[in-house]
């Protein structure tokens, strides 16, 4: 029998050692706030800041680490999630994992594949093909919606040649910019995936102090994720023209508007998703406003 968890304080979050997600993923805890001691052998970093660990592993290790209970959460790509979680499904143990939260970087499109000259006509033309992938699971289940019959070929790599090398008839492989697959004579013409990276955490809350931890963890994260895309916009506008400048202020949080002391003007500061274009800046200057400003963001917590 297995013995009952010990009640942990300290929350451990998996990050990928290396790879396309290592760096961004600390990068994004480090702007939360949290500061690491490395271990020697730089696979564990001790948190100082806040009691959040890290372990540095493969980025396929990770749903198995929070499933097991090993790692409480990780920030991981969406396609290795699921293809993770339709593995355990198969083997009768479910992961019950979750998208805690969308990071919006590390995008990519799980697609599949044929020929350059081939024609597409639909998933029906996969009929009966050998399909190469490193995510036979996900392609398994795409395959049964289509109600397509075809065999997904399972390769850890160099996927995209395998057509040429007649291991396999077509692929199913993740794209960002297509390159990879041009140079290969191979054109995307379906996507069975889109994928970002993610938060993973399990489905339930965590049933110790972690879950605190986590939860401060996740507000200041939500903060950041918004600070990156957020400005302060500052301007004044004279009283008489003020209901155009608003109706031309950028979409984001109702503005605040303050009595200018001893003038018939008043200043705007609004906060705002995105960027501002000189366009927008021109546009309110036209309408009437002045002094304006746009500031980064540098805190926030709402
Ligand atoms: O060593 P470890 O196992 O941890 O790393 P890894 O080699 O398995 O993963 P890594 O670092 O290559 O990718 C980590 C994650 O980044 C993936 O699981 C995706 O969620 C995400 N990601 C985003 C990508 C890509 N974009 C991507 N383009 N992962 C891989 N690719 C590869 C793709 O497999 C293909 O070979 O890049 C090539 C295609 O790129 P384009 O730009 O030519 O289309
Ligand atoms: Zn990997």
């Amino acid at each position: 029998m297995t013995p009952p968890a010990q009640p942990r304080d300290r929350l451990r979050v998996a990050l990928q050692k290396s790879g396309r997600l290592g760096e961004p993923a600390r990068e994004l805890l480090a702007s939360c706030g949290l500061t690491w001691r490395e271990s020697r052998d730089k696979l564990f970093c001790y948190g100082e800041s806040l009691p959040v660990d890290l372990l540095l592993v493969r980025d396929d290790d990770i749903p198995g680490l929070i499933a097991d209970g090993v790692c409480d959460l990780g920030i991981v790509g969406r396609n290795v999630l699921v293809e993770h979680g339709l593995e355990r499904e198969a083997s009768g143990r479910p992961a019950r994992l979750t998208e805690w939260r969308q990071l919006g970087w590390g995008a990519c499109r799980l697609d599949v594949a044929i020929e350059e000259d081939d024609e597409w006509t639909g998933p029906q033309q996969l009929e009966g093909l050998r399909i190469a992938t490193s995510y036979p699971r996900t392609l398994a289940r795409w395959l049964a919606e289509q109600g397509v019959d075809a065999q997904p070929v399972l390769l850890n790599g160099s996927v995209e040649i395998a057509p040429r090398l007649g291991q396999a008839d077509v692929v199913c492989d993740l794209v960002s910019t297509g390159g990879t697959l041009r140079a290969n004579q191979l054109k995307p013409v379906t996507t069975i995936l889109h994928s970002e990276a993610v938060i993973a955490g399990p489905s339930d809350t965590l049933d110790d102090g972690r879950q605190e931890i986590a939860d401060l963890l996740m507000r200041r994260l939500d903060g950041a994720l918004q600070l990156k895309e957020s400005r302060l916009l500052l301007l004044r506008s004279d009283r008489r023209v003020l209901p155009d400048v608003l109706g031309l202020l950028p979409a984001g949080h109702a503005p605040t508007v303050l009595q200018v002391d001893g003038r018939d003007e008043v200043s705007i500061q609004v906060l705002v998703h995105g960027p501002v274009s000189w366009a927008k800046l021109e546009g309110l200057k036209h309408a009437g406003a002045s002094n304006l400003l746009v500031l980064p963001v540098e805190g926030m917590l709402a």
